[in-house]
């Protein structure tokens, strides 16, 4: 029996040896230390034993069962460690590999355009004015001097909710709406940019939806040369410095007089087919408020003149960047958005 313990031990300690992993180690202590193991099983035959080998036998169980416990705990933090340090090796991060380049956004052109514009006003001391989108028939039409039956509500032919209520033809109702707020006392000074809807097929110049920025100034002694100082000033800083502007007449039946106004070809006049072979571009239309226009928002038209404008982003940013359908803005098409990265 002692030399059946002995022999155990050395194999059990040569297997602990051999072990190469956690599980393997766990394996060899189920084994040979186990329940079912040969050295319980020793000890379970001891009760056959004479009193005087028991004790023998008995201490040197013990001895091997302890030598084989402290062989399996040495080679468990050994192999725990190799372990970690494995792991660690397959884990390692490769600092000075180069980074996953990160898709940056940028601004869409209509946006970018809109904010410059902004920004131009804002540099002349206008502030921003919204409304909403869907607008009573009264502040789109009435208030701007088109009584019902008018026949320049015709060209605006509307998508109407109701007899009264319809989706806004232009952002006029902004500037109605806010010169009531003011209660006949100035200065107004605004610029109004937002969607408006016409009822209108969609090609490559015309969308049922598209953008309007317009401007209003109300104050005492304003005059139409205060309106064409600052087109002259926006047309230059948007379009360049070379740049001139030239007011043709026209009509609208809230401004009187009314204006069109072109800004000159970057071809310099020689006639391009931007400019068509005239050396101008249609870029926005104006004029002096109708005195009507001024009195139904409560201002005293003999006190107080103003000047309004209005333009199509859509348009200068197609003109800007020589973008060639109007439904370019409104497709997302990512190839044509990427192009405008730094606009
Ligand atoms: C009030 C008084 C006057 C706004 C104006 C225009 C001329 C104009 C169009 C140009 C092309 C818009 O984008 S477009 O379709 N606009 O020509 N708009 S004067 O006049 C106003 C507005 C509000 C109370």
């Amino acid at each position: 029996m002692e030399d059946r313990l002995k022999q155990l031990q050395a194999e059990a300690l040569e297997k602990i040896e051999q072990a190469e992993d956690l599980k393997t180690l766990n394996d060899i202590r189920v084994a040979y230390l186990g329940k079912k193991g040969p050295i319980t099983e020793v000890l379970r035959g001891m009760g056959k034993l004479s009193p005087e080998e028991r004790p023998v036998i008995g201490q040197l169980a013990n001895d091997v069962r302890a030598a084989i416990q402290v062989k399996l705990e040495e080679k468990q933090e050994k192999l725990s460690k190799l372990e970690v340090e494995q792991k660690l090796a397959a884990e390692t991060v490769d600092v000075t590999l180069p980074g996953r380049p990160v898709r940056t956004g940028n601004h869409h052109p209509l946006t970018a355009v809109i904010e410059e514009i902004e920004d131009l006003f804002i540099g002349m001391g206008y502030t921003i004015a919204e409304g909403p989108e869907v607008e009573k028939d009264y502040y789109n039409f009435e208030a701007l001097n088109l009584p019902k039956g008018h026949p320049a509500r015709d060209m605006q032919d509307s998508f109407y909710i109701t007899e009264e209520i319809l989706l806004r033809t232009h952002t006029s109702p902004v500037q109605a709406r806010t010169m009531e707020k003011h209660e006949g006392l100035g200065p107004v000074k605004i610029i109004c940019p937002g969607k408006v809807y016409r009822r209108d097929n969609d090609d490559a110049t015309h969308s049922h939806q598209f953008m309007q920025i317009e401007g209003l100034v109300v104050d005492e002694n304003i005059r139409m040369s205060d309106l064409k100082g600052t087109l002259e000033v926006f047309a230059k800083k948007l379009f360049g410095e070379d740049r001139k502007i030239r007011l043709r007449p026209s009509f609208f039946p809230f401004t009187e007089p009314s204006v069109e106004v072109d800004v000159s070809c970057m071809c310099g006049g020689d006639g391009c087919s931007v400019c068509k072979h005239t050396g101008w571009i249609e870029i926005l239309g104006a004029g002096m408020v109708h005195p009507n226009v001024l009195e139904m928002a409560g201002f005293d038209s003999k006190k107080y003149t103003g000047f309004a404008f209005g333009m199509g982003p859509e348009r200068i940013a197609m003109l800007k960047y020589g973008i060639d359908d109007i439904r370019h803005f409104y497709t997302n098409d990512i190839r044509f958005l990427k192009q405008f990265n730094r606009a």
